[in-house]
């Protein structure tokens, strides 16, 4: 038994006896002794902040009929308006009056060592939501909440655990793993605010394990909720998808993107999916506005990115000076939107330093007509020499009306 298996059990036993006292007390009234501060200690619930205090809750209603009420915490956390009662029965957190007044805010939380069985569940790291620095292996087993569960979706509502080292842009330090799925690639860094979507198999398949691996100092803090998602429901993300975007507009970004000091993660390989929706035909994809570097680094893919990089497009067999053979964004026959008449020839695979359907300095809108809209991201185990700070990606996507040309 390692030291976080201890502590979560010492723990447990004492959140028993914790629900025990809630029970036999009839108010449900979030006093200053909440179950998150028995469990994390007392910064759970910050005392600079009116809104935790005055209890100035947000309810919100699912637009699915017959779907359960959510509601949020004050502390962020979207949660379930039910009976107290029931919410200190299935092990959650109430975190305030919700509904006018006739169920609580219950809040399904757990840490290392933890079992989740509830819809809805956040995996935060031990001491939320201060940062942890130990070491270890901080696991959370997900059971399906029913055997018509298909997928899980994972929101990195607040992700930030060691980045990649700087030479290959390995996760070596610190990683998200999550096992009992299909492949989902690992990642590390910072990447608050992204999500995936987990294949959960048929039935009551394996469980599926979130492991986030730490090593050395480094002030961590997480909390990804996981929901968990019916085999026939509409939000069900398309067969094969780590990530599934819905809008006629949005914004797709590799993981640990950021333009000023993010690092393209290696060995990722998986695809981005943009439901088509209806009456659109086509899609255009622009490289996010970088307001941080005087050369746009929101497309740096590969090569050197402290030097101006063009675009490089294709695939083929050899390394060549503007062919994509070890890391590549792949859209489906792209090409240059502001071409009149369009380009007969198309590009699948783009990489380089400069976002555009064509070899050059020149960043462009990119449009494909290809369905469904996916993109397909791979890199590969290596970066240097070669390739030097790459950020990654980051694409404004647009669809575009079937009258539009297509
Ligand atoms: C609750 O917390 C506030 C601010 O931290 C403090 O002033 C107050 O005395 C506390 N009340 C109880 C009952 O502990
Ligand atoms: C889980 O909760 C989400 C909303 O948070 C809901 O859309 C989904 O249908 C729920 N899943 C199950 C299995 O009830
Ligand atoms: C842009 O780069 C040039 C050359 O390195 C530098 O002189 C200039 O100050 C930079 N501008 C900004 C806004 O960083
Ligand atoms: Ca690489």
């Amino acid at each position: 038994m390692n030291i976080l298996e201890r502590i979560f059990l010492s723990k447990q036993s004492a959140l028993l006896f914790y629900s025990i006292v809630f029970l036999s007390s009839a108010c449900a009234k979030v006093d200053n002794t909440s179950w998150k501060d028995f469990l994390f200690g007392t910064k759970w619930k910050s005392s600079t902040s009116p809104v935790s205090r005055d209890y100035r809750f947000l309810p919100i209603f699912s637009v699915v009929p017959m779907g359960p009420a959510l509601c949020l915490a004050p502390s962020g956390e979207v949660g379930s308006c039910i009976p107290n009662k029931d919410c200190i029965i299935r092990g959650g957190i109430p975190a305030g009056p919700c509904g006018g007044g006739y169920g609580i805010c219950c809040v399904f939380l757990q840490t290392c060592g933890g079992i989740i069985r509830e819809n809805s569940t956040y995996f935060v790291n031990p001491n939320h939501p201060d940062t942890y620095d130990g070491t270890g292996s901080c696991q959370v087993t997900v059971q399906k909440v029913h055997p018509d569960i298909c997928q899980l979706r994972l929101d990195l509502d607040m992700f930030s655990i060691a980045p990649p080292e700087p030479v290959n842009h390995l996760c070596t330090q610190d990683q998200l793993l999550v096992s009992g799925s299909s492949p989902v690639p690992t990642i590390c860094g910072t990447s608050s605010g992204d999500h995936m979507y987990i294949d959960a198999g048929l039935g009551q398949s394996n469980p599926i394990v979130l492991s986030v691996i730490t090593s050395g100092t480094f002030p961590r803090i997480w909390r990804m909720r996981v929901t968990q998602i019916h085999c026939g429901s509409i939000g069900r993300a398309e067969q094969g998808c780590l990530q599934y975007y819905t809008g006629i507009s949005g914004r797709v970004r590799s993981f640990n993107f950021n333009t000023v000091s993010g690092r393209q993660l290696s060995n990722q390989d998986y695809s981005i999916c943009v439901r088509t929706e209806r009456n659109f035909c086509g899609i255009q994809y622009n490289a996010c506005p970088d307001l941080e570097n005087n050369r746009s680094r929101s497309f740096t893919l590969s090569g050197n990115s402290n030097n101006p990089t063009g675009t490089m497009v294709g695939g083929g067999t050899q390394v060549t000076q503007n062919a994509c053979i070890q890391d590549w964004l792949l859209i489906g026959c792209m090409r240059s939107a502001d071409r009149i008449p369009p380009q007969s020839a198309c590009e699948d695979r783009v990489c380089g330093g400069t976002f555009s359907a064509e070899v050059g300095m020149v960043q462009k809108t990119v449009q494909s007509s290809v369905r469904p809209f996916r993109l397909y991201f791979h890199t590969d185990g290596i970066e240097a020499p070669t390739d030097i700070d790459n950020r990654g990606f980051c694409l404004d996507y647009v669809q575009q009306p079937c009258t539009n040309g297509f």
